[in-house]
């Protein structure tokens, strides 16, 4: 969301030697959640506002020359086979018809294991068997660290300053003699950057940086790697994302043959004892610790088994592949899914833009577009009321399957590095 904003605040005509952007790793920051091989393109219908915005993202990530080379439209399968789940799955198709955007013509339901068989031939009969599911045409992946580098570059190539690493990660907000209105940030190095607007865009860092009174909870979701060998790449070349709610998703091999696999599930709190800026004492937040910065770190042993699962499901000529990479990344839910974009209600001029909710890397290309407006005074009213300091709610829940389990009560993930 901090790139996003950047760039649009250029696009918008400011001045890019006024705009700083401050990280803890140099862009693209290998903390953020984006920083991945890929990440799923669908259009989504949770919450009021995500029409609009995942339409927006589409139209600019077909259109945009900076972000077209990111996008692979091979489509998403959003499939089950259980009743609930097929079920659930007529339901979304039913809401999408009626969203009355011509979604009829981009999503098709796939009934018969033979329509399956036709959109992905590297499914067997055998395998497919009592699934159904609708297939999105204008889903897909998008390479998602290389277009947040994309953007680094132009931002680069436009003269916008930076600040990383010591000079990159905040101490604390500073305040005009009034004791409320933000002039700019002080680092951990002892720089101090002043500006007219402070947009903080940390992501699932955010709560643990200024008190947001626990309207977003910080939570993991993991990943794993397989190398397939050219041969065994080639018959996954240019299928759609597979996704199922009850084991999770995959994607097709990245030019250097590696295929991800993710479960789904309610992702994985790290509650602490920790004091945010403006909070008047220690509270229990979920801090994340990221791959980035503790690179031995895997993910748990109950996720290895689901991660298994959803390879016997989806891959079972690769089921005993040995796996490469083992990975969480965090993203930051809020109670009700909505994003979190506002001025705080305390600190006039300092913005915030978090509470992805798991489904914000889509939005790349154009939320920085409505923040820009926010700071303009000229964000649309619905989301003005959708994105508001609002607290209250479960955000530990939000608005998944049940609330996330804490990973200090979990085995098999935390690796420190020996010296
Ligand atoms: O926009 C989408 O449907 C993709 S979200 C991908 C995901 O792994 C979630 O499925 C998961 O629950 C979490 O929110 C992280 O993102």
């Amino acid at each position: 969301m901090g790139s996003s904003t950047a760039l649009h605040l250029i696009r918008s005509g400011y001045s890019p030697s006024n705009i700083t952007v401050l990280d803890v790793y140099p862009i693209p920051s290998s903390q953020s959640a984006g920083f991945d091989l890929n990440k799923i393109m669908s259009i989504r219908l949770r919450n009021k506002p995500d029409l609009q915005l995942s339409m927006e993202a589409l139209e600019m990530w077909k259109n945009d020359p900076l972000f077209k080379p990111f996008f692979h439209n091979v489509g998403m399968f959003d499939c089950s086979s259980s009743e609930e789940g097929i079920a659930n799955l007529r339901k979304k198709h039913q809401a999408l018809l009626d969203a009355n955007v011509g979604m009829d013509k981009t999503n098709v339901w796939l009934e018969s294991e033979a329509e399956i068989l036709a959109a992905l031939p590297c499914f067997t009969k055998e395998q497919v068997k009592g699934w159904k599911g609708l297939l999105a045409l204008d889903g897909g992946w998008l390479a998602a660290a290389k277009a947040i580098n994309a953007i680094g570059d132009f931002l680069k190539s436009k003269g916008v300053q930076f600040g990383f690493s010591g000079a990159g990660t905040l101490k604390e907000p500073l305040f005009a003699a009034d004791g409320s209105t933000c002039i700019g940030v002080e680092t951990v190095d002892g720089t101090k950057y002043y500006a007219d607007k402070v947009v903080l865009a940390a992501g699932a860092w955010t709560p643990t940086l200024v008190d947001l009174e626990d309207q977003c909870v910080s939570k993991a979701w993991v990943f794993a790697h397989l190398h397939l060998t050219p041969d065994e790449a080639a018959s996954y070349k240019d299928i759609p994302v597979v996704y199922d709610g009850e084991y999770g998703f995959f994607f097709e091999p990245s030019e250097d043959g590696t295929i991800k696999v993710c479960d789904e599930f309610p992702g994985f709190s790290r509650f602490k004892q920790h004091q945010p800026y403006g909070a008047s004492h220690s509270k229990s937040i979920s801090v994340p610790r990221s791959h980035a910065s503790h690179p031995t770190d895997t993910y748990p042993d109950e996720s290895e088994e689901r991660i298994r699962k959803a390879i016997a499901r989806f891959l079972p000529g690769l089921k005993d592949k040995r796996i490469v990479d083992r990975a969480m990344c965090w993203c930051t839910d809020t109670a009700d899914a909505n994003l979190l974009i506002c001025e705080h209600p305390r600190w006039k001029n300092l913005i915030l833009a978090s509470g992805d909710s798991g489904h914000t890397f889509k939005l790349l290309p154009n939320i920085g577009k409505h923040v820009v407006a926010l700071i303009e005074g000229t964000l649309q009213q619905d989301f003005v009321e959708s994105w508001r300091w609002r607290p209250g709610g479960d955000a530990l829940k939000s608005r998944r399957a049940a609330p996330a389990k804490d990973l200090a009560d979990l085995s098999g993930w935390k690796h420190d590095m020996r010296l």
